[in-house]
């Protein structure tokens, strides 16, 4: 289906003329075309400030490095003009992930401080740059005040923040986990660990508790949220979760989601939902934006071994989704809502084993015709170009290398080195540096990096030339800014989705796109005629890259407009315009 216009942009002016006219204002210029690419930081790993001596990455390193991100200027290209900030966990936490907290309301400390975050957002909104929080609803740290209460004092109101049981009687099924309190012995479950007890988010207290910290740093200037686990609220299994608790799920997303947009109605949501797209789906009442694993798992295949039908099958997908998700902000009480349900579709992420690169490598040793490199750069193209809300993961853009580490002890099965590594290697140091050292490089763990290594190419030093990889990623997020209509456009007509094509449209109020990646590796001329599109037939030149000699260029000033054919290089990709009347 192709959708001809973009309903909630006309939301937002209509929204925003109501807000100017119960102001007495009036209607200035027309909203900002939105910047929605996603730059995803693990804070210990991206940037260090050298005042704190302390090797771990901070708020204060990522603010002072912003211009890699974004310098807030849309016209240089020199960097990778991110529209949304996803940070990991900043909350005080006694791991090195963060995931579970023992303060929402703060920062931690080796990050930095609740100003430092401040400070950091106002300069990323000077840019135009959104911060979202990535944040653990579904459990806290064995060490928050309110667990340790609740763990010693049956009276607490804290109690009914968890599921507890009684010591007594036989364990219930599942991940129950046993503590000492003040006053005895107690179970209490925690899907993950049981450093993390899971939140009871059936008690009202619960909810309303949820709520307000949610408001507390949306207050503070914050533009949104990932949320960890959001299947799991409800379902606490890893099995297939029972329909009452995907109902429930549901219900609470979407009482959090109204509540968020009553204090910020375009503020970014985007939950973590693992599964299939079917599972994914049946979460997409609650939840207004998945992080699209589906597509990950399918580009990878497609861009390493050809199969047909990865883009019909993502269009798919996200339309079912919106069918469902239409529902959800209509009724008695529903907070209207009127922006479409987005997928945030990505390549690699700190849970994915291994990274990109890493994954491309290990392909090539079984057979991949493409060279890694090659087929990196049809990912960053189909990345780039799939959808409005795609996202970096942080080392995207330099081919930075990860697999999980096995750090089990020797005797443990399967033996591990004893290092106690496991996911830290999917979160290695950012390299900064040729000689992988020198501000504002992290050190923050003496075993790593595993994979990164001085004078290997990459790294933000090494990879200036024209033919690296961040050269491309940076042509490919700026030719998105330099055409708001084909990053948040929607997809329209899949032309061809064949072994040797990715032919479609991306398509706006005003204009069609058509991208064409060629996964070859000969050049291949695509021809457009009466009986094939026609409406491409004399389309603007915007964009051509080669992916077998690195180069690309963008044409849109060019003024360049094709004939019956256009020619797509070896593992290259085209993007051509053709304006609406
Ligand atoms: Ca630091
Ligand atoms: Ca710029
Ligand atoms: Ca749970
Ligand atoms: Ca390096």
């Amino acid at each position: 289906m192709v959708r001809k216009s973009r309903p909630w942009r006309s939301g937002v002016v209509s929204s925003l003329v109501l807000f100017l006219a119960a102001s007495g204002g009036s209607l200035g210029a027309a909203p900002p075309k939105e910047n929605n690419l996603v730059y995803q930081i693990f804070v210990r790993s991206w940037a260090d400030t050298p005042d704190d001596a302390n090797a771990v990455g901070d708020l204060k390193g990522i603010r002072e490095k912003l211009d890699y991100l974004n310098d807030g200027k849309p016209e240089t290209d020199d960097d990778l003009e991110v529209g949304i900030l996803w940070l990991l966990p900043v909350f005080p936490s006694p791991s090195y992930h963060g995931y579970d907290t023992t303060d929402y309301r703060d920062v931690n400390p080796g990050y930095g401080t609740k100003q430092d975050l401040d400070d950091l957002v106002r300069a990323a909104h000077e840019r135009g740059v959104r911060v979202i929080l990535d944040i653990a609803f579904n459990h806290t740290s064995d060490q928050h005040p309110w667990f340790k209460e609740a763990v010693d004092d049956p009276a607490s109101r804290f109690r009914k923040f968890y599921h507890f049981a009684d010591f007594d009687k036989p364990s219930p099924p599942g991940a129950w986990h046993v503590a000492d309190g003040r006053n005895g012995r107690v179970r209490y479950f925690g899907l993950f660990s049981s450093t993390m007890p899971d939140l009871n988010l059936g008690n009202a207290e619960t909810r309303q508790e949820v709520r307000d910290i949610a408001k507390f740093w949306l207050d503070r200037g914050i533009d949104g949220f990932r949320l960890d686990a959001a299947k799991h609220i409800f379902g606490d299994t890893f099995d297939q979760i029972p329909e009452p608790d995907i109902l429930r799920n549901n219900d609470w997303w979407r009482e959090f989601s109204d509540s968020v947009y009553r204090v910020k109605p375009d503020a970014v949501l985007v939950g973590e939902v693992l599964g299939d797209q079917e599972a994914l789906r049946r979460e997409a009442f609650g939840l207004d934006g998945l992080l699209d694993a589906p597509f990950m798992h399918a580009a990878r295949a497609r861009i390493s071994f050809p199969f047909p039908g990865l883009l019909t099958g993502e269009r798919d997908f996200v339309n079912r989704c919106r069918d469902v998700n239409r529902l959800a902000h209509k009724g008695p009480g529903a907070v209207p809502h009127d922006r479409p349900f987005q997928t945030f579709p990505f390549l690699a992420s700190h849970d994915e084993n291994p990274r990109l690169a890493s994954f491309l490598e290990e392909q090539k040793a079984h057979g991949m015709r493409a060279e890694v490199d090659e087929a990196y750069r049809l990912g960053m193209y189909l990345l780039t170009s799939v959808g409005e809300y795609a996202i970096l993961y942080y080392g995207d853009e330099l081919m930075q290398r990860g697999f999980k580490w096995n750090g089990n002890p020797g005797n443990a099965f399967p033996p591990g080195d004893g290092s106690g590594l496991f996911d830290e290697t999917l979160r290695e140091p950012f390299p900064w540096h040729k000689a992988g050292d020198g501000a504002p490089q992290t050190h923050w763990n003496d075993l790593l990096p595993k994979f990164d290594r001085p004078n290997d190419g990459i790294s933000v030093e090494e990879e200036t030339a024209p033919t690296q990889m961040l050269n491309l990623v940076r042509s490919l997020t700026n030719l998105r800014t330099e055409h708001p209509g084909y990053a948040n456009g929607e997809i329209g007509d899949v032309l061809t989705d064949s072994n040797d094509w990715l032919v479609f449209e991306r398509v706006s109020d005003q204009d069609r796109y058509l991208v064409l990646i060629n996964t070859t590796e000969q050049g291949n001329g695509y021809r457009f005629h009466e009986g094939w599109f026609p409406r491409y037939l004399g389309a603007q030149l915007i964009f051509r890259s080669d992916g077998q000699k690195k180069e690309w260029k963008d044409e849109t000033k060019s003024n360049v407009h094709i004939d019956g054919k256009v020619d797509v290089p070896p593992y290259g990709m085209v993007l051509l315009r053709q304006k609406r009347n």
